[in-house]
């Protein structure tokens, strides 16, 4: 039996209530070593896993990793968030009583390290010394090193996080334990795993997965449907899957700060990282908070709605990230940054790496080339030779700090101000290029009704999304009416109100599906015009679904656009829009306490659709 007390004595962990937690589990789990872990241990953790062969050298400084091939991303329908009140039962939450999961979770992880090391990891999920910084602390423990490798990479990590903590009792206990991979029955009727956030015991119990989306649990688990849980219990805090953006103005020495929601597919990464578009000049400077989470709350002293990324590093999905699509991110992955890839095509003789849409064409010799399982393109039979090389959900895993335009601030305990919100789904039609809404409620109700369109034609009717409110659909963590009035109350309480946009890059021709609008860089330019719109720079024209820009407001210098293009992304098709508030009412009917102001907002723009 591992000596506990003289392992966290030796790594200087001194929270009592940590201690405690930490010899429950290794007792439960059976591991045969603890170790913890700190920040600085990164490089021993990395030669290890490469002497080990959890790694593999991708070039200098960058490594590679393959998960379990039944294990490769999110399982929505095996997570699950868990209380002891039926009343947080909502539509997506997936609720179960806490009584019946954690025995269940207790049960799996009985003896399932045995013969492996748990791994302590303290962890912070925000900036240090951040107004929200109680609610993002955490202990993970798991038993796989490649998690802890990841860990270190997309949370801070390390004792000084825990050990003074004012309650000493105030962290998020996070256990992950992956169990036999190969005996989980993923998938099929009998499924072992569970992903479970006990809500209201502010303890989350992962089992059955070493995935980053399922294992990493500073990310998922605690930065979203935790942290959406705390900031609701607390009163204080939005926990959002948002991007933020920092945009400079050189010319008035101005600073903006846009956050914002997109369901996945819908280019938010992409977006988050985006540059100026070079004919622009040196005007505005783009800098880069976060691609996946901001937590939001009303800042005490001033009284604005202030953002913060709780997250140290990016989990970006590889596929498409090219130097068109995504130049940043390619820097932010270069020798030296120590990214891991995982998932991705790999060659062990020349340690390339490669994905789908990384070049046109996957590299022309494969000789030396292996597909993300391991197996070798030149042994593909001709039925193969369709097969991506890749997972089309590979993953690179870099710190914030390998992204170049990364904001001088980011890690600053202040926040920022946050100026817009937007949301945006990948919409072939009616969405206009962006519509901006100065109403609270509008805006609210704006999110709710957020969509992208269905991936697979089996999934969805034409023209229907699939609605993601706030793109939080897999990560709400208790009834969407209560979120709803929750969102309405933390924004509402700001002196300054943020403006919210809903943005669409994505708007095709329908003779013959071209993109209407270019996208990518040129995207700064709808965001520039919503800032100048808050200041009242421009007014755009008002129409029953937000204020769009006419097209002289627009910046368009050096965009490569005809005009029945521009005009039909700059309009709102009436008959399509009172189409989609018949699917909307349906929607918003699925919750049983939606606030009356939401209900208001609906007909609002359902009579203007009328007029
Ligand atoms: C996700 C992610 O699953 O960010 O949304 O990884
Ligand atoms: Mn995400």
């Amino acid at each position: 039996m591992v000596d506990v007390e003289a392992v966290l004595d030796e790594a200087g962990l001194s929270n009592p209530k940590v201690r405690e937690y930490v010899r429950y589990w290794a007792e439960l789990t059976g591991a045969e070593r603890v170790e913890v872990v700190g920040a600085a241990d990164d490089d021993r953790l990395i030669a290890e896993a490469l002497e080990a062969g959890e790694l593999l050298p991708a070039g200098d400084g960058r490594y590679y990793s393959r998960s379990y091939h039944k294990d490769t991303a999110r399982s929505e329908e095996r997570t699950v968030v868990a209380t002891s009140d039926e009343k947080d039962k909502g539509v997506y939450n997936n609720w179960r009583p806490s009584s019946e999961m954690k025995p269940l979770l207790e049960g799996r992880m009985r003896g399932a390290s045995a013969g492996k090391t748990m791994y302590v990891v303290p962890y912070l999920m925000a900036p240090a010394g951040n107004a929200l910084a109680p609610w993002g602390t955490g202990v993970e423990l798991t038993d796989t090193r490649t998690v802890v490798l990841h860990m270190i990479r997309m949370a801070r990590v390390g004792v000084e996080y825990v050990n003074d903590l004012e309650d000493p009792d105030s962290f998020v206990k996070a256990v992950h334990v992956t169990g036999d991979l190969e005996n989980l029955g993923q998938g099929t009727p009998d499924d072992q795993r569970w992903f479970v956030t006990v809500a209201d015991e502010r303890t989350i119990l992962h089992y059955g997965s070493s995935y980053g989306g399922n294992a990493l649990l500073g990310k998922i688990a605690h930065g979203l449907r935790q942290g959406a849980y705390d900031g609701w219990a607390s009163k204080k805090f939005l926990a959002e899957q948002y991007m933020l953006i920092g945009i400079h103005d050189k010319e008035t020495g101005k600073d903006y700060h846009i956050c914002g929601g997109f369901p996945s597919a819908s280019g938010k990464t992409n977006l988050a990282m985006m540059l100026a578009p070079d004919v622009l000049g040196d005007r505005y400077h783009v800098s880069f908070y976060g691609d996946d989470i901001a937590w939001l709350w009303v800042d005490e002293k001033s009284g604005k709605l202030y953002g913060m990324n709780p997250e140290y590093g990016v989990f970006g999905v590889a596929k498409d990230t090219n130097e068109v699509t995504n130049p940043t991110a390619l820097e932010s992955l270069a020798e030296g940054t120590k990214v891991i890839f995982t998932n991705v095509a790999y060659n062990p003789t020349t340690q390339e790496v490669w994905w789908e849409g990384r070049t046109d064409a996957p590299p022309a010799d494969v000789t030396g080339w292996e597909d993300w399982k391991g197996d070798a393109i030149a042994d593909r039979s001709p039925e193969q030779a369709n097969d991506p090389w890749a997972h089309p959900n590979s993953r690179f895993t870099t710190t914030l700090g390998n992204v170049p335009n990364i904001a001088k601030d980011y890690d600053e305990p202040a926040g920022v101000p946050i100026d817009a919100i937007i949301f945006g789904g990948r919409t072939r039609d009616r969405e206009p290029l962006i519509r901006a809404i100065t109403d609270l409620a509008e805006g609210v109700y704006d999110g709710l009704t957020l969509g992208a369109e269905a991936t697979f034609a089996a999934e969805g009717k034409e023209g229907v999304l699939r609605y993601d409110p706030m793109s939080n659909r897999p990560f709400m963590a208790y009834g969407e009416g209560d979120y709803a009035q929750h969102y309405l109350n933390v924004v509402g309480a700001a002196k300054e109100q943020p403006i919210f946009a809903h943005v669409n890059w994505f708007q095709r021709d329908p003779e013959d599906g071209h993109f209407l609008w270019p996208g990518y860089r040129d995207n700064l330019r709808p965001l520039l015009w919503l800032i100048q719109l808050k200041n009242g720079e421009v007014k755009g024209h008002q129409t029953p679904v937000g204020i769009i820009p006419t097209k002289e407001e627009l910046n368009l210098d050096g965009v490569e656009i005809s005009e029945a293009d521009l005009a039909k992304i700059l309009s709102i098709d009436t008959a399509r829009w009172q189409q989609e508030m018949g699917y909307r009412t349906e929607h918003l009917e699925q919750f049983p306490n939606m606030p009356e102001a939401i209900w208001e907002a609906h007909r609002r723009v359902e009579k203007a659709l009328e007029d």
